[in-house]
C-alpha cells in the first residue's frame, strides 16, 4: 500500500535533541514561548540577559558567541510594537532591529554556528499585495508607510540569510510570523499591537462600568492572528524540516476585520457596552492575509482557534490584573 506522502510529515533534517540552542530575545513573547516549546525537545536551552550581553553591539555580540558558542539559535529578540509605535520612532526600528540581525548572524558564522532561524512578520509585504499573500510578493510594490522602517529592517534579514547562505553555505531560514498574540504581551495601550489593547480596552471598561471603549481608524482593516504558542511551534517545526533560502509565512490562514475582533473581545471579556471609533488614528495596512500553503505542505497547521487564544489570555491578564489592583 504506497504512502500517502502528502500527508507524511517531512524528514526531520535537523533534531534539536542533544544540541545547545540559544533563544535570543527569550523575555519576549515570542522568545518565552520557544523557550516553552524547546523544552520538548530534549536539548539545552541558553538564554542572555540585557545586562550579559547588548544585542546591538557588535563587539559584545562577537565575545558572548565565541564563549558560549551555540549550536543553533532563534532570533526572536527584536524591537516591536504596534502601529503607533512603529509609526512614532522610525529610526528604532529600523537601527535596532538591523543591528540586532546583523550582529548575531556574523557572529553565529564565525563561531561555527550550524543552524539559526531569522524571525520577521508579515508587514514586510507590500500595502496592496494581492490576497492570501504568497511569499514570491515581497518587494513586488510599496509598503504600508506606518511600518515600512520595521518592515525594511526585517526584509533585509530574509537577504541577509540568503547572501550567508550563498557565499559561506550558513544554514540560515526566515520565519515570517503574522499578527502574533498570548502570554507575556505588552499590554501598554500607547505601544502594543491590537489585540492585547482591545483586551486590555474592553475589560477597563467594565470594570469601571464604562458605557463604551474606542478603537483606533475605521475597525474597517482585517488581520490575521496566531497565537505565540502556535508561532513557536510552527518555528520549531521549521528548524527541524526546512533549510532552504525562500523565507516561510507562518499564519492561521483566516483574518478578521478589526471592529468584528473588538465584539470578539468585548463577548470573552463579558463587556456589553458600545464599541466607539476614533478615526484621528492610523488605520495601517487594509488587508495582510497570509498564504500558508508553503508552511501546510511542510507538515504544520495551527491549533488554537482565535476565540480560545483570546480566552485563555484574557484569563492570564484579569488574574495578574486583580493581583496588582
Ligand atoms: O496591531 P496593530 O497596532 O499593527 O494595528 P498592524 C492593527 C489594526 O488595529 C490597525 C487597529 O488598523 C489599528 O488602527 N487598532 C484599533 C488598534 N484599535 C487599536 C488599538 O487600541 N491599538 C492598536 N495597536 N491598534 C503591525 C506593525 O501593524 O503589525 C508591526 O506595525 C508588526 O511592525 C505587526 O509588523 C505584526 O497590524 O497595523
Amino acid at each position: 500500500m504506497p504512502t500517502d506522502v502528502s500527508s507524511a510529515s517531512p524528514e526531520v533534517i535537523y533534531p534539536l535533541s542533544g544540541k545547545r540552542v540559544w533563544v535570543a530575545g527569550h523575555r519576549g513573547m515570542v522568545g518565552q514561548a520557544l523557550a516553552r516549546r524547546l523544552q520538548r525537545e530534549g536539548c539545552e536551552i541558553l538564554t542572555a540577559r540585557r545586562a550579559d550581553v547588548d544585542l546591538k553591539r557588535q563587539a559584545e555580540v562577537e565575545a558572548w558567541m565565541g564563549r558560549v558558542r551555540p549550536d543553533a539559535i532563534f532570533v526572536a529578540a527584536a524591537k516591536v510594537g504596534g502601529i503607533l509605535a512603529n509609526d512614532s520612532y522610525p529610526a528604532d526600528f529600523l537601527y535596532d532591529n538591523l543591528m540586532i540581525q546583523a550582529n548575531i548572524v556574523e557572529s553565529a558564522f564565525r563561531s561555527g554556528v550550524g543552524k539559526l532561524m531569522l524571525l520577521g512578520s508579515s508587514c514586510i509585504y507590500p500595502k496592496f499585495a494581492p490576497q492570501p499573500i504568497t511569499e514570491d510578493a515581497l518587494l513586488t510594490g510599496p509598503l504600508e508607510p506606518t511600518n515600512e522602517w520595521y518592515a525594511i529592517a526585517k526584509i533585509a534579514g530574509i537577504r541577509l540569510g540568503q547572501a550567508y547562505r550563498r557565499q559561506h553555505d550558513f544554514d540560515v531560514i526566515s520565519a515570517m510570523p503574522t499578527n502574533l498574540y498570548g502570554p507575556g504581551d505588552n499590554f501598554d495601550l500607547n505601544s502594543s499591537h491590537v489585540l492585547p489593547a482591545l483586551i486590555r480596552k474592553a475589560h477597563e471598561a467594565k470594570v469601571s462600568d464604562a458605557g463604551s471603549f474606542t478603537i483606533w481608524g475605521t475597525g474597517a482593516p482585517r488581520r490575521e492572528f496566531l497565537h505565540s504558542e502556535d508561532c513557536a511551534d510552527a518555528c520549531v517545526h521549521l528548524m527541524k524540516v526546512y533549510s532552504d533560502a525562500e523565507h516561510v509565512n507562518v499564519g492561521s490562514g483566516e483574518d478578521i476585520a478589526i471592529y468584528d475582533l473588538a465584539w470578539l473581545v468585548s463577548e470573552v471579556v463579558g463587556f456589553r457596552g458600545e464599541i466607539k471609533r476614533d478615526t484621528s488614528k492610523p488605520d495601517g495596512t487594509p488587508r495582510k492575509l497570509m498564504s500558508a500553503d508553503r508552511l501546510r505542505a511542510l507538515g504544520w497547521t495551527p491549533k488554537i482557534d482565535l476565540r480560545t487564544g483570546v480566552s485563555n489570555v484574557y484569563a492570564a491578564f484579569a488574574a495578574e490584573t486583580a493581583v496588582s489592583v
